[in-house]
């Protein structure tokens, strides 16, 4: 290369350039030694999703003996569900739990999951995410251009209305103003169950409640505990359960890439391992929230949901209009 260059300076250039060469690989280990992954939810500590998820950090820390570190940001401390999911899009939040409501304006193919009574009931939900159905919608968020790799699903139960004032039947929603989910699919299911619907941030929902911007929300039983809403003032929670979103764990496509294939391995069994324990947490959460909301005085409005379900149809038609052979795999999930 340097036809002139003396013996001498030649072998010290070759020295300088394996010496950096060395240097590059050593500091590339030692990166990979040091990577913590910040994981983040919008629950808090304690909720099943942050407690499965923590014990899945647990487990990588372990089985990579500290390699791979692991962080959990419960509590919204990391923004809303939105910006986290757009903050895992680029990297800056590796591991995300989310419901998949907010998913759905940037994997539109997931809205399938977000209609109203889609699902029959929870099991039937189970089942539908347990099965071939469940693989090919994770799979299809993850050949995306999302970003996110789906790891696997978490359970968010049934959602039900709880407001200041008792609702039983969709003439009661008219003029309430309803806090939904940042989806306009939401907001249509609301405008469609005769309330008007109001879409906003989970952590907002309280001092909306509260000051009279909404007049209710709609959530299950371990959210409405946990985010105090009933303390807010909505106190009737009506069984209406017109969404039954599953939730799921993703990583970020960018944090994905830079994992060798072993580590991903590990990452989807964990992931996976996440969902077996979170399942059973949540089934344990429903019934503890739920007793513990009625000694708080929250009137659980047993109804018979069909007049929401019928005045619902037409969203399930605009919206499944994209997923019709999909929808009655769906309805035909035993
Ligand atoms: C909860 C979900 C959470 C959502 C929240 C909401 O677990 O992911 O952010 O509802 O309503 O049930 O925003």
């Amino acid at each position: 290369m340097y036809p002139d260059e003396p013996e001498t300076r030649m072998t010290i250039r070759r020295t300088l350039i394996a010496t950096a060469m060395a240097l590059t690989t050593l500091a590339a280990t030692l990166g990979a030694a040091a990577q913590t992954l910040k994981a983040a939810d919008v629950h808090p500590a304690g909720y099943p999703t942050v407690v499965a998820v923590e014990s899945m950090g647990k487990k990588l820390e372990a089985a990579t003996q500290g390699r791979i570190k692991f962080q959990m940001f419960p509590g919204s401390v990391l923004g809303g569900e939105k910006e986290m999911i757009e903050q895992t899009q680029v990297g800056a939040i590796n591991i995300l739990r989310t419901s998949l409501g907010p998913v759905g304006p940037v994997v539109p193919e997931v809205n399938v999951f977000n209609m109203p009574f889609v699902f029959r009931d929870v099991t039937h939900m189970r089942a539908v995410i347990d099965g071939p159905i469940g693989q090919e919608l994770l799979d299809k968020i993850s050949a995306s251009p999302a970003k996110l790799v789906a790891l696997a699903w978490m359970d968010g139960g049934s959602r039900s209305l709880y407001t200041k004032k008792a609702v039983r039947k969709p003439e009661d929603l008219k003029g309430q103003k309803i806090r939904m989910m940042g989806n306009p699919l939401f907001v249509d299911t609301m405008n469609a169950m005769g309330g008007n619907g109001i879409s906003m941030g989970y952590g907002e929902v309280f001092t909306a409640i509260q000051t009279g911007v909404v007049d209710g929300a709609e959530n299950n039983a371990p959210s409405l505990y946990t985010a105090n809403h009933f303390k807010a003032g909505a106190k009737y929670f009506t069984q209406t359960n017109h969404l039954i979103i599953p939730e799921i764990l993703v990583m970020s496509k960018v944090t994905w890439d830079k994992l060798a294939p072993a580590d991903q391995a590990l990452v989807k069994k964990l992931g996976r391992e996440a969902q077996l324990e979170q399942r059973q947490l949540w089934d344990k959460a429903v019934a503890d929230y739920s007793a513990k909301l009625k000694a708080e005085g929250v009137e659980f409005i047993d109804i018979d949901n069909k007049p929401f379900y019928e005045a619902t149809a037409p969203v399930r038609a605009k919206y499944g209009a994209d997923f019709a052979a999909l929808m009655k795999r769906i309805a035909d999930v035993k």
